[in-house]
């Protein structure tokens, strides 16, 4: 980054600059977690829900003008978004606006991720950055978009995409990829080819992009209006849009910089069961990659105020409630059971005789006496019966309908448990 004499130099830039989170997409290969919920507002982490980490990068990159477009099963992602980031002082020109599909200006919902913005092309206008970010709401990273916006501006580009490398084969069918040249200038860019296109450097990386843009404002709107009025088009950002400006504009790739400096910067995309379980894994690790307690980069929420977690030894016989490598919200209460790398959300009760281990237990959820639970993600409201175990004989998760992953993670729901027979 250039030095500037101008001290003000990023806020500047990020003060005139529009956020846009596309927050409706549907998630199908999380399951039975997004049955009714969209993928966004899916818990993360043991307090959060996913869309807390873009709307916190752009609160601490100093965006405070946020629109969020929702769709898709939106209901608890509204009210979360409205308790818990509705406080921004639109007197001070700092808001998250809600954006629902509503029709704007045609008889469909949202149809892509294009069409999104184009049914708020008046609200953009309104407005009137300098800049605007569009960002996916359903990634778990840190990341100053003040950086990739002080790129975009000293480039002069029309757009730039931020891009994380990756090895090829998990690229591959997955994410959009690109080729670059000395310049950074994308030269060509496909989305989720089964054969993305190695690093001259390291062939068995791609450059991946992480589904975040920054669009001069008047560029951007000619795309949209230009992609509405072409009946070919999926109105899709990776299938559409880029492919349609690379030619003859200046598209950059933005090469993500973690906050905390590291050389492999942690971007997660939680989209499956097993990586949202491994997500949040990451997080009991002894030094986690993502550090949550960072007073530097704070990851706001909301959460309803709970008493406090509470751990009970019992003198009778010996039986210790405690929890190791693990994180334990508000409202919980371990009563003589083992908890280990896992994570509890708030209001989780655990009675005595019961283990959880590797395991990701969401709020409000009983787990009564002699229950063992491994490898798991139990779904919010569960009331897990005395004696069950989940995890241990894949033959009896089978048995109860219990989800599993493929690399053998089991998921369990209010509505799979209440289909269960227990006799
Ligand atoms: P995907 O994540 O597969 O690929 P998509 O399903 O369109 O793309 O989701 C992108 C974002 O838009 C998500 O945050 C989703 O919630 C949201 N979204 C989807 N449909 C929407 C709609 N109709 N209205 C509002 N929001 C919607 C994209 C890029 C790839 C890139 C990956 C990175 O297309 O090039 O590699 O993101 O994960
Ligand atoms: P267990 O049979 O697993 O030991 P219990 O439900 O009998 O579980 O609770 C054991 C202990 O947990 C209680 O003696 C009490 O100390 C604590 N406890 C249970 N519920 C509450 C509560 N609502 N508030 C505070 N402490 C509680």
């Amino acid at each position: 980054m250039m030095i500037h004499s101008n001290s003000r130099y990023v806020s500047q830039i990020t003060r005139d600059t529009l956020a846009l989170i596309l927050a409706g997409g549907k998630g199908s290969r999380l399951c039975e977690l997004t049955q009714y919920q969209a993928k966004p507002a899916i818990h993360f982490g043991g307090k959060f829900r996913v869309i807390d980490f873009p709307l916190s990068n752009c609160i601490n990159s100093g965006i405070r003008q946020i629109g969020v477009m929702t769709q898709y099963k939106a209901y608890s992602l509204i009210r979360h978004l409205s308790r818990g980031w509705g406080h921004l002082n639109r007197d001070l020109g700092e808001y998250v606006e809600l954006l629902p599909a509503s029709q704007q200006y045609s008889p469909s919902w949202y149809e892509g991720t294009a069409d999104a913005l184009y049914q708020n092309i008046e609200f953009i206008r309104e407005h009137s950055p300098k800049y605007v970010v569009v960002l996916a709401g359903d990634h778990i990273y840190k990341m100053d978009y003040g950086d990739m916006l002080v790129q975009h501006v000293e480039s002069g580009a029309d757009m730039t995409i931020s891009c994380i490398e990756m090895p090829v084969r998990e690229a591959a069918g997955s994410f959009g990829v690109m080729c670059v040249d000395k310049h950074n200038r994308i030269t060509n860019f496909h989305e989720k080819p089964d054969n993305p296109c190695p690093l001259k450097d390291k062939p068995e990386y791609t450059l991946a992009s992480m589904g975040n843009y920054v669009f001069n404002t008047e560029f951007l709107i000619q795309q949209l209006l230009a992609d509405a009025k072409n009946p070919d088009s999926q109105h899709d950002f990776g299938r559409d849009i880029i492919p349609a400006v690379i030619d003859n504009n200046q598209v950059l790739a933005f090469r993500f910089l973690s906050v905390d400096g590291n050389a492999a910067p942690y971007w997660r995309d939680v989209g499956t069961l097993d990586a949202f379980w491994q997500a949040n894994m990451d997080l009991v690790a002894v030094t986690p990659e993502l550090n949550i307690y960072d007073q530097d980069w704070p990851i706001w929420t909301h959460q309803k105020q709970s008493p406090p977690a509470k751990f009970i030894f019992n003198d009778d016989d010996g039986r210790r409630g405690y929890a190791v490598d693990s994180t334990v919200s508000g409202g919980c209460i371990i009563s003589g059971a083992k908890i280990s790398q896992s994570l509890l959300f708030s209001d989780v009760h655990v009675h005595s005789y019961s283990s959880i281990e590797q395991s990701v237990v969401l709020p409000q959820v009983n787990i009564a006496k002699n229950v063992n639970i491994k490898r798991a993600i139990i779904d919010a409201g569960c009331q897990i019966p005395a004696g069950m175990n989940i995890g241990i004989n894949k033959a009896d998760d089978i048995a109860r309908g219990f989800r599993i992953s493929q690399n053998g993670i089991v998921l369990v729901t209010k509505d799979m448990l209440s289909s269960v027979d227990y006799k």
